[in-house]
């Protein structure tokens, strides 16, 4: 009986610890969190939001010049691995365009492939947002940017995913959410960008975060129909799809973050959340900190809505 109390106290504060951690990291703005389990630890690819000022980006917008990754073996307790990549050392990234947004990381055949979305220096590319790579041999780097970013992708927030016959895929958005194949060398597409359409039509949909589980696959993404983005999820049988739209998985802040950017894991054999809001800079909604709370699905696959940990 005293064993089993034991047992519940330490259940309890376990749980507390998760509930009380929000935001994650404490000692830099951090947002846009794309979460791995590699190995026995979680790592978060997050972007760095800094403020912006004259002569260091647009006064009032986002503005990001590097990134960091950080990593727990318990979700409370994370280490800072420092920058992995700024913008000054990304040959295709037009100087000073403090525009290093969301960004992903995944394992592939022994190396780690970082995808990040910035301005490039030739604008007869695109005018606007397009998606580079950097790869390292360890999670934390050191990463090497690759010389040009990648054909054929305009856009931003790249996600990567890799199906269980190997087929890896890119998705991004521009407005819209975009897939296409990834070659195996990982750095070029390896079929025609498609829109992933049966999303619903009004308003940007963009974040796209794409898994797998139990042969079903969940795209995720933030959408945003009046001010403020929601969480919403649609499944379908393939990876590019067609998707069915089929539920939220969180609400709009009510309290004015505009973005939200997420991620979903498993780690453990419990499932989490990690998304973002202004904790730490109420007033600037620019200013952004990445959290994490667990998620659940019901029986029937569908994602059980999650209510933030702090507001
Ligand atoms: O962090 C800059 C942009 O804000 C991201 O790319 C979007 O997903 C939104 O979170």
């Amino acid at each position: 009986y005293i064993v089993l109390i034991c047992l519940q106290v330490l259940l309890l504060n376990s749980t507390m610890q998760l509930n009380a951690q929000n935001p994650l990291i404490r000692n830099q703005f951090s947002a846009d969190p794309t979460a791995r389990v590699f190995g026995d630890r979680v790592y978060v690819y997050p972007s760095h939001d800094i403020i912006a000022k004259e002569g260091r980006g647009r006064v009032g917008w986002f503005c990001m010049e590097d990134y960091h990754v950080f990593s727990s073996a318990n979700l409370t307790d994370w280490t800072d691995h420092g920058m992995i990549v700024h913008q000054d050392n990304v040959p295709w990234v037009k100087p000073n365009s403090y525009s290093m947004w969301a960004p992903d990381c995944f394992y592939f055949k022994g190396k780690y492939y970082f995808y990040f979305p910035s301005m490039p220096k030739d604008t007869s590319y695109t005018r606007g947002f397009t998606v580079g790579v950097a790869i390292a041999d360890k999670p934390e780097g050191p990463f090497v940017p690759q010389p040009m970013p990648i054909s054929n992708v305009r856009g931003i927030d790249p996600n990567v995913f890799i199906d269980k016959d190997g087929q890896a895929y890119l998705y991004w958005s521009q407005g819209n959410i975009y897939g296409a194949k990834l070659k195996e060398n990982m750095v070029e597409l390896a079929s025609d960008p498609v829109v992933l359409g049966e999303l619903p039509g009004k308003g940007l949909k963009e974040g796209p975060y794409l898994f797998e589980r139990n042969g079903t696959y969940y795209l995720t993404y933030p959408h945003v129909e009046n001010k403020i983005e929601r969480l919403e999820y649609a499944i379908g049988n393939n990876p590019l799809g067609p998707f069915r739209v089929t539920g939220v998985i969180m609400d709009e802040s009510p309290s004015g973050c505009w973005t939200n950017h997420h991620s979903i894991i498993q780690f453990k054999d419990q499932w989490y959340l990690f998304y973002h809001h202004n904790d730490y800079s109420p007033k600037f909604d620019k200013a952004r900190s990445i959290r994490a709370d667990s998620l659940f699905f019901n029986t029937d696959g569908t994602i059980q809505k999650v209510v933030p940990t702090l507001r």
